[in-house]
């Protein structure tokens, strides 16, 4: 009987184990856009982001202005923020292997736009 509740216990442990892995990385990415014509992607360090292992991430975006928005793209994902809108939200974000594009929409072809490369 105790050999078998050890058992239990052992399975139950590796589902959770199974569980944990599977959540969004706690990375520190933020997305910032405004107040002035600026947009950006920086990672926990703060710097530009240039390059990310392919995965499940959290992003905080901070949108700061009501003429501007977040639009991010890439393999698999478009996500943006409403243009009037102004205010943090956070979003889980899958990237996968290949080139995303982040712009405000309105001001892209002024050059309010950049790039990141996710890696395998
Ligand atoms: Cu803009």
């Amino acid at each position: 009987m105790l050999r078998m509740t050890l058992s239990v216990l052992v399975v139950a442990a590796a589902a959770a184990m199974v569980v944990a892995s599977a959540q969004a990385k706690f990375s520190g990415l933020t997305g910032e856009v405004g107040p002035a014509y600026s947009i950006e992607v920086k990672n926990k360090a703060g710097k530009d982001l240039k390059t990310i292992k392919a995965g499940t991430y959290k992003i905080k975006v901070e949108d700061k202005a009501s003429i501007h928005n977040f639009h991010l793209m890439g393999p698999g994902l478009n996500k943006k923020t409403g243009i009037s809108f102004k205010g943090d939200t956070v979003w889980t974000i899958k990237l996968k292997p290949g080139r995303y594009t982040y712009q405000c929409d309105p001001h892209a072809a002024s050059g309010m736009k950049g790039h990141f490369t996710v890696t395998k």
